[in-house]
């Protein structure tokens, strides 16, 4: 079970949860899988093994370990990563959830993905007088890898060796993966007013979809050509889907998830006040 930030839809798009049904949730429309429940970005999927997003960050990683004590006290199988960025290892939440990972030896991935940027708060910030995130792993007692975290297949091969641990019961692994937030933070943020233009460009790890692409190419496993049509394919998918999401309704017009929906999903039994409320709503 994965316990995500805002950062990891990746996961779900992997894991073969439908563009429609994320796009439908984006423009709270009638086909939005949460009805409308929930912030736009803000995923949730049980069967993908995507625990629901929260906007209160470091809460992932508490409840990641948590979540993995209870899989190995009722002697499941399961195991858990939890996510965070760079910014957030500076709450209280990250270093309850180390202590809690390393006494109990919870079957976790503890994922950090240091991205150089906490909004406009540059990650030397947070990571004070520690020389690197990983390290903070060390001072717990749990192993920890720092990765390029632009490099694929090291990313892959990180990964596996830390969830094959988990899966073997030899306890937490902290990963750090050094990458860099090209984009802005937000659609609300404007990244020139804290750090130089040409920032991204100069980032030495350099852009993980051109690496793989160019290893692959030497390699004689890809082309240029083939990149080129595989990119065209995917973004008609995307186009597609967006397509058929917007036939749901979008967020001027068209279906609406139903009102009727506002007052479920939440307690077993109804509480009276909710049943009159829902009542005066006519639905
Ligand atoms: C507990 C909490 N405090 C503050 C915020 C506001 N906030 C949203 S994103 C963000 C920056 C997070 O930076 P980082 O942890 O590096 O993650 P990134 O966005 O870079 O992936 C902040 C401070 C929040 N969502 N939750
Ligand atoms: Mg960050």
């Amino acid at each position: 079970m994965n316990f995500p930030t805002y950062r990891q839809q990746g996961l779900l798009v992997a894991g073969g949860y439908p563009l429609v049904d994320m796009m439908s949730q984006i423009f709270s429309n009638e086909r939005d899988p949460l009805h409308g429940r929930q912030l736009p970005v803000m995923y949730s999927s049980k069967s993908h093994g995507f625990f629901s997003i929260s906007g209160n960050l470091g809460t992932q990683y508490i409840q990641a370990v948590g979540w993995a004590m209870a899989s190995a006290i009722k002697g499941d199988t399961k195991i858990a990563a939890g996510w965070i960025g760079d910014g957030s290892t500076a709450e209280s939440d990250f270093h309850a959830a180390l202590v809690f990972a390393s006494t109990y030896k919870a079957p976790v991935v503890l994922n950090i993905v240091n991205n150089q940027w906490a909004i406009s708060t540059f990650q030397g910030i947070a990571k004070g007088g520690s020389g690197t995130f990983a390290a903070r792993g060390h001072g717990f007692g749990i192993p920890a890898l720092r990765v390029d975290g632009n490099d694929y297949l090291a990313v892959y091969a990180v990964a596996q060796w830390a969830i094959e641990r988990a899966r073997r019961n030899l306890g937490p692994t902290v990963v750090e993966y050094v990458t860099y937030r090209v984009a802005a933070h937000s659609t609300s943020d404007d990244p020139s007013a804290y750090r130089p233009k040409e920032e991204s460009d100069a980032w030495p790890l350099g852009d993980p979809i051109e690496r793989l692409k160019n290893y692959l190419i030497g390699k004689g496993a890809w082309s240029e050509e083939r990149h080129a049509q595989h990119a065209a394919e995917v973004e008609a998918e995307v186009l597609a889907a967006q397509k058929e999401a917007e036939r749901h309704g979008t967020l001027h017009s068209g279906g609406k998830p139903s009102v009727r929906d506002m007052f479920e999903g939440v307690y077993k039994d109804m509480p009276p006040h909710l049943r009159r409320q829902r009542q005066q709503a006519g639905v």
